[in-house]
């Protein structure tokens, strides 16, 4: 295994100095190093890859060194505008190292939305012409990788990738761990959305441990699973799905629960709502301050003041709240109302160890949500 800090002194040795990206589970202990010993001026952990990949571009032009930008393989589509019209040697021609953490990679079991991403994760960079090499386990090959991967970006001035298999780094915990004063863990904050429902909303939930809670929390209460759409994949985009079932299907109530890296990963998607108005949605963002479900790092969710940006952008009720008590009224309100809502509540970080993962198929969930909308 690789040791975060030999690798992260190893770019420094060849000159990257500059962090940007999106984390993800598999490169979570070298993105915690980052966040831990990296200057602030040196690394963003950015809204979405496509924007980790300007701010690389926008590093090289102010200091001509060889920026790095890390993510998930899920964020290579995200990246691949910025990449081929931007950064390409045919474009601006912008030296750039990327680190994709393989999820799904073939031949090693993962969740059904890794798996077509696994698949196509070396294709994509082969159409895309960028060259990669998948980045060894063993410390002692690193240089002559680092090397061959070097002296392309130099040479001709173009973006190389390093793809990074599960189990390449060891461990290393995150030292910046910020604390959020909150009551509630958000699969309590969950508990109480699901249970306050009435028996025709649908629910659409965000990527990550969000939708493995309300999974696992219809199973505690026997509710089974047919009102629940588990955006398991496509980050960012849970509230478009909720938008567009709203619309379609104005005689019930739709809830999206939604997470707050997921929101600022496309969070253009609150201004589409705001215009439009559904009066049967509700928007949950349970706020952590962070990418919980893949190590913790720091979003700027905390930072911002998201329920005045969706008051801004057109939700006619907004809320930010942190309590049970607060999260009872308001779940009451909302009962007897008909306006598109907001709600913010800030949660604790952290979930159960022992969470597990949707037993049934994604396209299970699709045929049982579609009967279910039918009813
Ligand atoms: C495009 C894309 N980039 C990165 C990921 C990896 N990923 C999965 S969940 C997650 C964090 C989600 O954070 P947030 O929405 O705040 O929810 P939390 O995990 O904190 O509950 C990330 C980065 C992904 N699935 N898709």
């Amino acid at each position: 295994m690789i040791q975060p800090k030999i690798f992260y002194e190893l770019l420094l040795n060849h000159g990257t100095d500059f962090f940007a990206g999106v984390p993800d589970s598999l490169l979570k202990n070298f993105c915690a190093y980052v966040t831990d010993n990296a200057p602030e001026e040196k690394h963003i952990i950015s809204a979405n890859e496509g924007s980790a990949t300007a701010l690389a571009a926008g590093y090289y032009f102010a200091t001509n060194k060889i920026p790095l930008v890390y993510m998930q393989n899920s964020g290579e589509g995200n990246m691949i505008n910025p990449l081929l019209s931007l950064i390409d040697p045919d474009v601006y021609s912008v030296p750039l190292l990327i680190l994709i953490g393989w999820r799904g990679e073939p031949g090693v079991h993962d969740e059904p939305q890794h798996v077509k991403q696994g698949k196509v994760t070396c294709e994509l960079l082969d159409a895309m012409k960028v060259p990669y090499d998948i980045l060894s386990d063993n410390e002692s090959d690193l240089p002559k990788q680092f090397e061959k991967a070097y002296s392309y970006i130099k040479n001709n001035k173009a973006p190389y990738a390093f793809v990074i298999r599960k189990g390449t780094f060891s461990d290393y915990v995150l030292q910046k761990n910020n604390v959020v004063s909150a009551e509630m863990k958000r699969e309590d904050a969950i508990e109480k959305i699901m249970l306050s429902a009435d028996e025709r909303t649908a629910f659409v939930s965000t990527t990550g441990m969000a939708s493995r809670e309300l999974y696992e929390l219809r199973e505690k209460h026997g509710m089974g699973h047919d009102r629940d759409f588990l955006t398991v994949g496509s980050m960012g985009h849970a509230s478009q799905i909720a938008l567009a079932i709203a619309m379609q299907k104005n005689d019930r109530r739709i809830y999206c629960i939604d997470g707050d890296g997921a929101t600022i990963m496309q969070m253009g998607g609150l201004a589409t709502i705001g215009t439009r108005k559904p009066h049967n949605l509700v928007h949950f963002v349970l706020n952590n301050g962070a990418h919980d479900s893949v190590g913790g790092q720091p979003t700027v969710g905390l930072s911002i003041d998201l329920p005045t940006i969706a008051k801004a952008c057109g939700y006619e009720k907004v809320y930010s709240i942190s309590t049970v008590l607060e999260l009872d009224r308001v779940l009451s309100e909302i009962n007897g109302c008909n306006l598109l809502t907001f709600v913010e509540i800030k949660v604790c970080k952290g979930a159960r160890k022992d969470l597990g993962r949707p037993k049934s198929t994604p396209q299970e969930n699709k045929k049982a949500l579609m009967e279910f909308l039918k009813k």
